[in-house]
């Protein structure tokens, strides 16, 4: 069973619009998809919206903080219900929410693969922007962090990051050897010092997939969930992982991403990755982050993340693969 969960919250990334992705992916036809693949599933909303404009960076950051307590309650408790969250955002800072309920459920068992341009490892120390979406995996880390790079953000971002490391992430944070990434080619200094730094797993550039395309990226992640031990997986898709021009309708776009068909053969192979019975690994949950219909053509990129998720549920151009 795939609980769907709303998550209309944009507050914490440079573009407002993305606050309304959740609607855009409903609308072009999420649940029908899944139904024609035989995958029960069951709408439970949206979490509580907050006030649509916060034009200071105080209360935007002050928002954010019940956001994501509230969605990682969904979703810890979605998950004990024996479902399946599949998070649609909203701003991609609200996976430190979403994977937050995982951890609750699933602890130290709990990898998470990372499909983005960006590696959203940033601390505050390190962030150029002061934008919490590039921040969420480091907070899940539980990463210390220096006076946030900006003095004026400072006071009110170190004093979020506090309450997200303390009240907010589980005591049992995400182990970054267990977090791999795809698709990036937009990676700060510091996201690299701290990737280093917390001997997190493989980095996957879109150079990688230039050089082994995407089948050989692919063995590459089935390789390291297999040697890290990832019995159970969290994958946390950001729409910017595809070129702008397959998915024009995000926020933080940066050229030179997957094809649309590169993105879907990594759905394909994921779902193949599931169903291997030789090397046990399931899908506990998922983020369908940063689809920003005020920016979009045509709705394209809403029908993109459908059709990706309709990929990793087991949809091939020859009919569902049971
Ligand atoms: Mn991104």
């Amino acid at each position: 069973m795939v609980h769907l969960i709303g998550a209309p919250f944009d507050l914490c990334s440079p573009t407002l619009g993305s606050r309304l992705g959740p609607i855009a992916v409903r609308m072009s036809g999420l649940g029908n998809a899944l139904t024609r693949l035989g995958v029960a599933w069951e709408d439970r909303g949206d979490i509580a919206e907050v006030d649509a404009d916060i034009p200071d960076y105080q209360g935007r950051v002050e928002a954010a903080i019940p956001v994501y307590r509230d969605l990682r309650d969904r979703v810890a408790q979605s998950m004990k219900g024996g479902a399946v969250p599949m998070v649609i955002g909203g701003d991609h800072s609200l996976a430190i929410g979403s994977i937050s309920g995982a951890l609750k459920v699933h602890g130290s068992e709990l990898g998470v693969l990372w499909i983005d341009a960006h590696m959203d490892l940033n601390t505050p120390d390190t962030s150029p922007s002061g934008n919490i979406h590039g921040m969420p995996l480091a907070a899940l880390a539980g990463m210390s962090t220096g006076p946030a790079k900006n003095p004026e953000q400072a006071p009110i971002l170190n004093a979020a990051w506090k309450e997200i490391l303390s009240d907010i992430v589980p005591a049992t944070r995400l182990d970054l050897t267990k977090t791999a990434w795809v698709g990036l080619r937009d990676v700060d200094p510091g996201e690299v010092a701290n990737w280093k730094k917390m001997n997190a797993g493989p980095a996957l550039t879109m150079q990688d997939v230039d050089r082994d395309r995407i089948s050989g990226v692919m063995e590459a992640i089935d390789e390291w969930a297999h040697r890290v031990g990832v019995s159970k997986l969290w994958i946390s898709f950001d729409v910017d992982s595809l070129d702008p021009f397959f998915a024009p309708g995000t926020g933080t776009k940066v050229r030179g991403g997957l094809t649309y068909r590169e993105g879907h053969l990594i759905a394909e192979l994921l779902c193949e990755m599931f169903r291997d019975s030789g090397r046990p690994m399931t899908l506990v949950g998922l983020d369908v982050v940063e689809v920003n219909p005020l920016t979009d053509q045509a709705g394209e990129t809403a029908r993109m993340a459908n059709e990706w998720v309709a990929s990793l549920f087991g949809n091939t151009i020859m009919g569902a693969q049971i």
